[in-house]
């Protein structure tokens, strides 16, 4: 690994967010591309703080200030991970479903898919299925969006398909899932129209089903 994401990923390790800040800043100097800095420097850093966890050497404090640190450095690189293209690709109501906290995944899909051109009503954390549903008849979107980050919270994901297709909504509006727990069998068992592994990935799988 280049020794200035090694850098970046200990800070990030570290919830240092002084050093995230310059060594991200330079990571950007040396011109690496900004997906690398992302996926090799910082959520591999999220990674190592989740085994630290699992392992008992970190505990709900240091993931979260592991977060916050990571949070500060996404604000510095989106506008390096957004593309120029600002015609609207669609419209996509995303959250983190009830019951889960974890943003970090989600907010990345947001900034990705914005970035590629689709217009975001983001509804944050912990998002009943009563929230979808009434956000959705609202604002009739293209596209709802779902994360999840524990296996507890995975089947909210299905209560809130559910509750779409009880209020009519659900032949009119694409849903993907996605989060570390999520896997594309699941997927397919509570009948979202995509899945996908990252952010990235979530942005061809949104437009795919759009044809856009
Ligand atoms: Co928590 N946590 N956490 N945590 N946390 C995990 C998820 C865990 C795996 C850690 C571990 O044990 N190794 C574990 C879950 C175990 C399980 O269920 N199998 C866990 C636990 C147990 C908990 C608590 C229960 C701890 C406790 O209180 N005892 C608690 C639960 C709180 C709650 O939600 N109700 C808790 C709390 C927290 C913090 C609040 C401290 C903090 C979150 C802060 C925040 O998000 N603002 C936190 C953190 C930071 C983590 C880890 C360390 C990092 C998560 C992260 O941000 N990763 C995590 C360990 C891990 O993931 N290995 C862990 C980086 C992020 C970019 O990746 O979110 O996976 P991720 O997103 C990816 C893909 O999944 C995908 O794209 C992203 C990459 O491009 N993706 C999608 C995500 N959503 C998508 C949607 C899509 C498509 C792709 O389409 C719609």
């Amino acid at each position: 690994m280049e020794e200035v994401l090694k850098k970046l990923f200990d800070a990030v390790l570290e919830g240092d967010f002084e050093d995230v800040k310059t060594n991200l800043q330079a990571a950007l100097d040396a011109k690496l591309d900004p997906i690398v800095i992302l996926n090799d420097g910082m959520i591999a850093a999220m990674r190592e703080v989740g085994c630290r966890f699992e392992e008992g050497e970190y505990y709900v404090p240091e993931m979260l200030i592991a977060a916050r640190a990571m949070q500060s450095g996404m604000a510095i690189l989106k506008p390096h991970l957004q593309q120029t293209d600002r015609k609207s690709s669609g419209k996509v109501v995303i959250g983190t479903v009830k019951g889960d906290l974890h943003d970090i995944g989600k907010n990345l899909v947001a900034l990705m898919l914005e970035g590629a051109g689709f217009e975001i009503i983001d509804l944050g954390v912990d998002v009943p299925a009563e929230e979808f549903v009434k956000v959705a008849t609202n604002v009739k979107p293209d596209i709802i969006a779902m994360s999840a980050l524990l296996t507890t919270t995975m089947s909210s994901m299905k209560t809130t398909l559910d509750a779409l297709t009880a209020a009519g909504l659900r032949n009119n509006i694409k849903v993907i899932v996605g989060g570390a727990p999520v896997t594309e069998a699941y997927a397919q068992q509570i009948e979202a129209d995509g899945f996908s592994t990252d952010a990235s990935r979530a942005v061809n799988m949104a437009k795919s089903l759009l044809g856009v």
